[in-house]
């Protein structure tokens, strides 16, 4: 039984991943933020008794075969609960600064190099207008792609495995950085935990559903 789904725990302080995200505003995103989209899925869900044994990810990988009165509610809630799972876990601190072994292989043999991957992701997530996230994704057919998503969008409705997402709703970054999410974003490089990356990558590789 996935229902009802759970807050995760964020596994560190708030502050930990000063000062390139503030206390405050990890705070704020995960107990507000967060909180708010789990507990309207869950309200969602609620007469959908059917559904209650599918994760979020479930849900939202089978999006397109959901009753049409749901829809709404599991791509905005549903894709707010696990697309702020994944983020809580590729900024934990700790880890790697960069790529290794298989992953590092793969970016550099799409992208060219780890920099390149770098700004070409940082370039979708700055790029997206209005709110919405970044992605570096394991596409259905294996191979790595950036892309962004506007609002809640989660890339596993379309197939995409994501293994590192970055926030751009105002909410991630106004109390630090205002209006700057360029400054925001070449901050996030600082946090990301490429231990947890590449582990990702590597399920994702070896053809589990990953709930990592
Ligand atoms: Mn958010």
């Amino acid at each position: 039984m996935a229902y009802p789904h759970e807050l995760p725990e964020l596994g560190y302080d708030h502050a930990a991943l000063e000062p390139h995200i503030d206390a405050r505003t990890m705070e704020i995103h995960h107990s507000k933020h967060h909180k708010g989209y789990t507990d309207k899925l869950n309200a969602a869900l609620e007469e959908h008794k059917d559904l209650h044994r599918f994760t979020g990810e479930q849900l939202l990988r089978g999006f397109h075969g959901l009753p049409a009165s749901i829809q709404t509610a599991v791509r905005n809630n549903g894709g707010g609960f696990e697309n702020h799972r994944l983020f809580w876990e590729v900024i934990a601190p700790g880890g790697s600064d960069r790529p290794a072994g298989d992953l590092a292989s793969a970016i550099e043999g799409t992208f060219g190099s780890f920099d390149a991957l770098k700004e070409k992701l940082s370039a979708a997530a700055a790029g997206q207008f209005g709110s919405g996230w970044g992605w570096l994704t394991v596409s259905p057919f294996g191979s790595l792609q950036v892309l962004s998503t506007a609002n809640q969008d989660s890339p596993l409705m379309d197939g995409h495995t994501p293994i590192l997402g970055v926030d751009v709703w105002e909410h991630a970054y106004y109390l630090k950085y205002q209006n700057r999410r360029p400054a925001y974003l070449e901050a996030f490089w600082n946090v990301v935990n490429w231990d947890v990356v590449g582990r990702k990558y590597s399920y994702v590789k070896e053809g589990w559903i990953h709930t990592v």
